[in-house]
């Protein structure tokens, strides 16, 4: 049996993964439906070998529509998942619109597919930097606990999106060439300043709140209590964004609840988590970099090492395609649970 699937924001830089990772994946389509804001409509696309003309998304778009993947701004989510619902579509929205909601399960289902039992139309897809850390940390918790969790991220252009990825590419040609060039996207394209992200490292990604963290920061911070369900869980993060087109890295510190832990029963955790690869071999010079992982699906974790002063703390680096498993693999993933456990039929 398939399923008709439509793709809102079928022309971005995830809604190109979407459809690419449902061709991959041999998702169960029996009739797609490609939607976009009306600046995108009429691009075509093409999905296993078949042309597919953009639509402009309208309330009645998802007559029919079994499962909706939106990926195209909060705003439009928000204006679009009611609709969508009403019309006895499951919307799996990847955008920050629904995330905190309390009625909105937020999955990532290595952590809580079986969260996705209490959705009631919508289910959240998390935030990318959020998604490859707690697919490290969940079968590190299930065994020791979890008591503190420290991110620093180095995070990629095209989490901002396909035209961040061109200013990146412009901007370093520019430079190499001894030419002028003004940003106009880095950090945030609705902020005041922009500053050079080619051959640079900015500590900032998405607005600043009033605390002093980041919007990016609050993100990683309050879903992954969500996700793990450990609303104590202490946590804090600094998102940093890099002149890295795609895979987002990530050094996390952690603490576990138990005592003698060693680094050994941590690595054979990881080597049999789903989702997870583990490259950690210091001695032959082996861990995880984002030009490895760009193209695949699995969240690879390396340089895992044990506290010198902390007996429950533990250092690991974690990088994913933020695109595939951050954005895209997730949602369809997410898509997949959904028909595994009759939630969808
Ligand atoms: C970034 N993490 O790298 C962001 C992109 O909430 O889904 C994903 C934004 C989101 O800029």
């Amino acid at each position: 049996k398939g399923f008709h699937v439509a793709i809102l924001g079928a022309t971005g830089a995830v809604g190109q993964q979407m459809i690419k990772t449902l061709e991959e994946k041999d998702f169960p389509i029996s009739k797609l439906t490609l939607l976009s804001s009306a600046r995108s409509a009429g691009k075509k696309l093409q999905f296993k070998g078949v042309e597919y003309t953009v639509q402009e998304v309208q309330p009645e778009s998802f007559a029919g529509v079994d499962i909706a993947l939106f990926s195209a701004g909060g705003s439009v989510s928000k204006e679009f998942a009611s609709h969508a619902v009403k019309h006895g579509a499951i919307v799996v929205d990847n955008t920050s619109a629904f995330r905190m909601d309390k009625n909105v399960p937020l999955v990532v289902p290595e952590v809580n597919e079986q969260d996705l039992h209490k959705q009631q139309g919508i289910i959240a897809n998390p935030n990318c930097s959020t998604i490859q850390m707690v697919v490290a940390l969940e079968p590190i918790r299930q065994k020791f606990g979890l008591n503190k969790v420290l991110v620093s991220t180095y995070q990629a252009v095209s989490g901002s999106g396909a035209a961040a990825v061109e200013e990146l590419y412009d901007q370093t040609k520019a430079i190499i060439n001894n030419e002028a060039y003004k940003p106009t996207i880095l950090p945030v394209k609705g902020d005041k300043k922009h500053y050079q992200i080619a051959f640079n490292a900015i500590p900032q990604i998405d607005k600043f709140e009033e605390n002093g963290f980041t919007f990016e920061e609050m993100k990683m911070i309050n879903e992954t209590k969500k996700i793990m369900n450990l609303p104590e869980l202490h946590v804090a993060a600094t998102c940093v964004r890099l002149p890295v087109a795609t895979g987002h890295s990530e050094s996390v510190y952690l603490e576990v609840n138990e005592e003698s832990v060693s680094v050994q029963e941590i690595k054979a955790l990881l080597t049999d988590a789903p989702g997870v690869v583990l490259q950690d071999d210091p001695s032959n010079q082996i861990y995880p970099m984002p030009a490895d992982c760009v193209g695949k699906s699995d969240v690879f974790i390396g340089r895992i090492r044990k506290d010198l002063d902390e007996s429950r703390g533990f250092h690991m680096w974690v990088v994913s395609d933020n695109l595939l498993k951050g954005a895209a693999w997730n949602s369809v993933q997410i898509a997949e649970s959904l028909i595994k456990l009759g939630i969808v039929k």
